[in-house]
């Protein structure tokens, strides 16, 4: 364990806007310096979160700024390329410039991530303290927040009931978790030349090889849904990605009326996701959420930290609400490791403490436990997570994700959202 000299509430809020401080770009906030030195989206929401007390106007520019880079078709991009920084695969891999519907004044990667925006969105609406200023935000936000969901309803409904479905690892925003390990093992070998050094370090080539051929065959049919429907041999209904939509559904139902918008579609869109989670993706027996591959029609029976965030919906069934806490309390996740929550089931045998989605904990998959504990009035687990989650940061700083058992920080440091969620736990 790294050890840091023990840092107060105030010093340690100091602390966390000064990594945001210095992760903005002037237009944006990176995930974090050097190995994410572009917006993503996922991020940008988190952050949009962090910061909606502390810097509301900050907090309104991420959020706006990341909506500038939405395709027509309604999709938030995961990737929006505002520096010179070396990434790949960058612009010249996703070539959005090439697509209509794509903006002209930044270029993007083609998928999306868990669409958490609408939440952020209502996260600044709900604490602004200038009510006139925050409505306008929302009214000038809700026509590109309403479009995503449209797209996702549209383009992404694969299986065809009402789920989304993601069509890369990248969009799940756990991209190594050894949930995708099959799937991906069942696409063709294929060895591609690229830019290996501009590459995270955490992935196997073989599995980097097959990121990039998805990318790649999605790109070469000009981003069509049909192809996605058709042909795209990865697609995933994954229940962190459609809890967190549900989430986004009912802020967006909430912030209708403000917009001068009918709430309906939404909380009918919410009604869909819920029902189709429950028939597609909760497995009684095991008594946790699955994802699903479309490709194969069957689940993906691995419990990750993914299997719990359905709970983000108050409206999970009370029973359900208790067998999920009990596994999520029990040695496979809190209760064996001392700094919550790990990423996958400690017993499973791909588990590993120190790499990335394959094991360590996350703030912000914390936050949203979190986030759901207070929805269903478990105070107790919620300020659990909240004093675990702290202590974490507190001793390792704000690194990208922690070893679930020591609590050492793994990852980069400086992360954006581990930063800007702690401003929002302390708060
Ligand atoms: C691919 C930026 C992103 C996060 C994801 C995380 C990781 C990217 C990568 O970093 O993904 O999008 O290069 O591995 O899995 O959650 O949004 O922080």
């Amino acid at each position: 364990m790294e050890a840091r000299p023990s840092v107060d509430d105030a010093a340690l809020g100091r602390e966390a806007l000064s990594v945001l401080d210095a992760n903005w770009t002037g237009a944006a906030t990176v995930p974090a310096p050097g190995l994410y030195p572009h917006q993503w989206s996922l991020d940008s929401a988190f952050v949009t979160i962090g910061l909606a007390r502390t810097n509301p106007e900050r907090a309104k520019a991420e959020l706006a700024g990341l909506l500038g880079g939405q395709w027509r078709t309604g999709m938030v991009p995961h990737i929006l390329f505002r520096t010179a920084g070396g990434y790949f695969p960058g612009p010249s891999v996703w070539r959005s410039h090439e697509h209509a519907a794509a903006p002209r004044h930044v270029a993007t990667s083609g998928l999306t991530q868990p669409p958490l925006q609408a939440l952020a969105a209502w996260w600044i609406w709900r604490y602004a303290t200038g009510r006139e200023a925050a409505d306008a935000f929302v009214r000038r936000l809700y026509p590109s927040l309403a479009a995503q969901h449209r797209y996702l309803e549209t383009a992404r409904d694969l299986g065809g009931a009402g789920l989304a479905a993601i069509v890369h690892p990248w969009e799940s925003g756990m991209d190594d978790s050894p949930l995708w390990d099959e799937p991906l093992a069942a696409l063709p070998a294929v060895r591609y030349a690229y830019h290996r050094e501009l590459l995270p370090g955490r992935h196997s080539d073989n599995h980097h090889d097959r990121y990039v051929s998805l990318a790649l065959g999605y790109r070469d049919s000009g981003y069509a849904p049909a192809y996605l429907r058709q042909e795209h041999p990865f697609a995933i209904e994954d229940p962190m990605f459609n809890g967190i939509w549900l989430a986004s559904c009912e802020a967006l139902a909430e912030l209708a009326p403000v917009a001068g918008a009918d709430p309906r579609p939404q909380r009918e869109a919410a009604e869909r996701i819920r029902t189709a989670m429950t028939a597609r993706l909760w497995d009684p027996w095991d008594g946790l959420y699955y994802a699903r591959d479309l490709r194969t029609g069957t689940p993906i029976p691995m419990a990750s930290v993914g299997s719990f965030t359905p709970l983000v919906d108050p409206y999970v069934p009370t029973d359900r609400v208790w067998t999920l806490v009990t596994a999520l309390e029990s040695g496979r996740f809190m209760g064996a490791a001392g700094y919550p929550v790990p990423s996958i089931d400690i017993r499973a045998a791909q588990f590993d403490r120190s790499r990335y989605w394959r094991g360590p904990s996350w703030v912000n998959t914390n936050w949203l436990l979190r986030h759901a504990a207070l929805g269903h009035g478990l105070v107790d687990l919620a300020q659990a997570l909240t004093a675990r989650t702290l202590r974490l940061v507190r001793q390792a700083g704000f690194r990208e994700c922690f070893d679930p058992f020591d609590g050492s920080g793994r990852g980069c440091r400086d992360f954006s959202w581990s930063a800007a969620l702690t401003l929002d736990l302390l708060a």
